[in-house]
Formats: C-alpha cells, sequence, structure tokens
C-alpha cells in the first residue's frame, strides 16, 4: 500500500511540530499545503519540501488528491474548513480550541457526520508522556479507585511573543490552554458532570483572563479541581509542564516538577522520572508538547487506516468544550452549571 496523503492548512508557529510530527511517519507525506500568507507558505513549503503550494483552501480541495487534511489555522477559520472538508468528503484534523462556540462545535461534528468522514480534535496534552504514565497507574489500580484529583498548570512564561494573538482576545486562558487541562481531567476521572469556576485578569495588557480555578464533579464521584495560570512568577519556571494530584482509596500519586511522579500505595512508595522523549526536531521547554503532537498524529494515522474513530474525535472534544463554555458561564454568573444543559 502507498503512503497516505495529507495537506495542511495553516503554517503558522504550531505547524511547524505538525509537519515534523507527519515527516517522522514512515506512511504518512504531507503533499499539499495552504496559507493565506505566502511568506508563511514560502518557509514552511521550503523548510519541508512541499512543491504543491496554496493560498486558498477551496483551490487546495478542488486540485484534491490527498487522503486528509490537517487544520492548522486559528480558531475563527476552524468551522469554514472543517465544513469545507466535509463538502469534499476529506477526513479532517481540526486544531484545538474546536471553534468558537459550543453551537459551532456542534454544526462541525453535524457537518463531518453527514458527511461520513472521520473529524479529530488535535488536543495533544493527554498524549503527553507524563500524562499518559498518570493514566497508566491509575489503571494498574496501585492507588486504588480515585475520589480527588487536581491538574494544575501555573506559569509565568511569555506565550505573547509567539502567538501575539493570545492577548488580544477576551478569552484567554481556559480557551487556550484550560481547554487541555479539562480533557486531561476528563481523560483521568471520566466525564464531568458540573462546573463551578472563578477567572482572574492580572496582566493589565491583555484582554482576556489569565487565571482560573475550576472545581468539576466526575459522574464517578470524583471531585477535580483544575486550575490554570499565565500569571504566576515561580522560582522555576515550570513551562509547559502539568502538574497531578490523585488521592484514591489505596493510596496517592503525584505528578510534579520536572516529571517526578511519586506513587504511594499498599506496595509501599515508588518514585520515577516520566519525562518526554526530546525529539531531534524539539527544543526544551516545548519538547513535551512537540512530541505529544507526533504521539497523536501517530494515533489519527492508525485509526483512519483502521476505519476506526479517533479517542480525540469531534463526537468526544464536544464534551471537552462544554466544560470550557460552562467555566466561562460558571464565572460570569456566579453559579455551578450542568454540563447535560449545553449538550
Ligand atoms: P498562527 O497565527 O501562527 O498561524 C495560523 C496560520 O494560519 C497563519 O499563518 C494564517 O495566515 C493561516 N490562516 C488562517 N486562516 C486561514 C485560512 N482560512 N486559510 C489559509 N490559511 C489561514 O497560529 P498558531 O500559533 O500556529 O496557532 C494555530 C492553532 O494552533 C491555534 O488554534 C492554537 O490554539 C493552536 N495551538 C495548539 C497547540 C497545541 O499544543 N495543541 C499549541 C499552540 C497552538
Ligand atoms: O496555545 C497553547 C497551547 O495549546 O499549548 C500551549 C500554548 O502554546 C500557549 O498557551
Amino acid at each position: 500500500m502507498g503512503k497516505m496523503k495529507g495537506a495542511l492548512i495553516g503554517c503558522g508557529f504550531f505547524a511547524v511540530n505538525q509537519m515534523h510530527g507527519w515527516r517522522d511517519l514512515a506512511d504518512v507525506k504531507i503533499v499539499a499545503i495552504c496559507d493565506r500568507d505566502p511568506e508563511r507558505l514560502r518557509i514552511v513549503g521550503d523548510q519541508f519540501a512541499v512543491a504543491r503550494r496554496h493560498q486558498s483552501a477551496e483551490d487546495m480541495f478542488a486540485e484534491g488528491g490527498f487522503d486528509f487534511v490537517d487544520i492548522a489555522t486559528t480558531v475563527g477559520s476552524h468551522r469554514a474548513l472543517v465544513e469545507l472538508a466535509a463538502r469534499h468528503a476529506v477526513p479532517a484534523i481540526c486544531q484545538k480550541p474546536f471553534a468558537p462556540t459550543l453551537a459551532d462545535a456542534k454544526a462541525m461534528v453535524a457537518a463531518a457526520e453527514a458527511a461520513g468522514i472521520p473529524l479529530m480534535i488535535h488536543e495533544n496534552f493527554r498524549w503527553q508522556t507524563p500524562i499518559l504514565a498518570v493514566k497508566a497507574v491509575l489503571d494498574s489500580g496501585a492507588i486504588g479507585d480515585p475520589f480527588w484529583g487536581r491538574v494544575s498548570f501555573r506559569s509565568g512564561f511569555d506565550v505573547f511573543s509567539g502567538q501575539p494573538y493570545l492577548a488580544k482576545g477576551k478569552r484567554f486562558i481556559i480557551e487556550d490552554l484550560g481547554i487541555h487541562s479539562l480533557d486531561i481531567a476528563r481523560f483521568l476521572f471520566g466525564d464531568a458532570g458540573r462546573m463551578t469556576a472563578r477567572t482572574r485578569r492580572i496582566n493589565p495588557d491583555i484582554a482576556g483572563e489569565d487565571v482560573a480555578t475550576m472545581l468539576l464533579d466526575h459522574d464517578n464521584g470524583v471531585t477535580s479541581i483544575v486550575d490554570v495560570s499565565y500569571a504566576t512568577r515561580l522560582p522555576e519556571e515550570p513551562f509547559p509542564e502539568t502538574f497531578v494530584e490523585i488521592d484514591g482509596s489505596a493510596g496517592t500519586l503525584r505528578l510534579g516538577k520536572d516529571y517526578t511522579l511519586t506513587v504511594h500505595g499498599a506496595a509501599g512508595t515508588a518514585r520515577s522520572v516520566v519525562a518526554p522523549a526530546l525529539l531531534p526536531w524539539a527544543s526544551r521547554p516545548w519538547h513535551n508538547i512537540q512530541e505529544s503532537v507526533a504521539l497523536i498524529q501517530k494515533h489519527w494515522a492508525e485509526r483512519l487506516a483502521e476505519g476506526r474513530e479517533p479517542d480525540t474525535s469531534g463526537r468526544d472534544n464536544l464534551k471537552t468544550f462544554a466544560l470550557v463554555e460552562a467555566a466561562y458561564l460558571s464565572a460570569e454568573r456566579g453559579e455551578t452549571v450542568a454540563i447535560a444543559d449545553l449538550l
């Protein structure tokens, strides 16, 4: 069988990681790229030796010749591009955040289902090596049944220089980063039925919130805290590490700084380091995220070849995105929000 052919739309800051991830997969070849900005098209096309370059996604789809499309643009264009892929019956990956609103996200899932195409949201944080290690401990039963958890991302890293649009949106940290932390909470503790959230803006130079504290009631009885901040100045900057604390009926688990994992249970206390690989094209401190990009893309290629739904399909990710919407609603109203009312 020949290689699976892909096309990528949006050749910006993050797409370079995605292009590296695709290049590492022996069974996949990116045959066409698209960006409205001719300079970004030139830079990425030259770096990855892609000859077919388009400034219009419509033109790229009209010419066809690819088995899937990887949409790496910012959120405002996601719905139109997923619907374009659906019209051409081309399986699609769409970067997070899914869409500007939950209504848009639902429409995108409906369009993909009507067209019979797989849709995966590029929700890569659950694919980070340390998060996979936490999940493996939970699944092993080493700490018994979890009853409480915390997923925490607190940093003072300057994300605005690489991604200037993050400073301009009315929504910032929950939509951009908390979305990953909420997805990790779902991955570890299952779906959540209720959300209570509080937000703050500490940095006066940005438009959105840069601190959020969220309390989730999971359907299986776990209570979790998901807390995120880009206004936290620590003696050692942890970006982009997610810390996890879990208390279970038979022990505890702590994922802390420098990817240290401590599991305490009936068998005693085990300490290990669950650091991500530093891939040849990756650079610190981003390597944790970069490795997870490679892993989720491998997952997509495997599932597409097998004809099976990817773990972070559009349908699945509606439940993560509903938590984002619920957090904003809860913070605005000062009330607890029932997720079922949104889905
Ligand atoms: P960016 O602005 O640097 O790049 C986006 C590119 O898309 C630009 O070059 C722009 O010209 C192009 N573009 C926009 N609309 C287009 C359209 N309709 N047709 C063709 N080209 C179009 O943005 P970025 O920082 O690379 O972020 C892209 C997405 O990746 C965002 O949704 C962001 O949240 C996400 N992201 C994800 C992660 C992760 O870990 N999953 C990390 C960083 C960014
Ligand atoms: O855009 C964000 C993401 O998805 O991961 C980290 C980030 O780049 C900045 O918050």
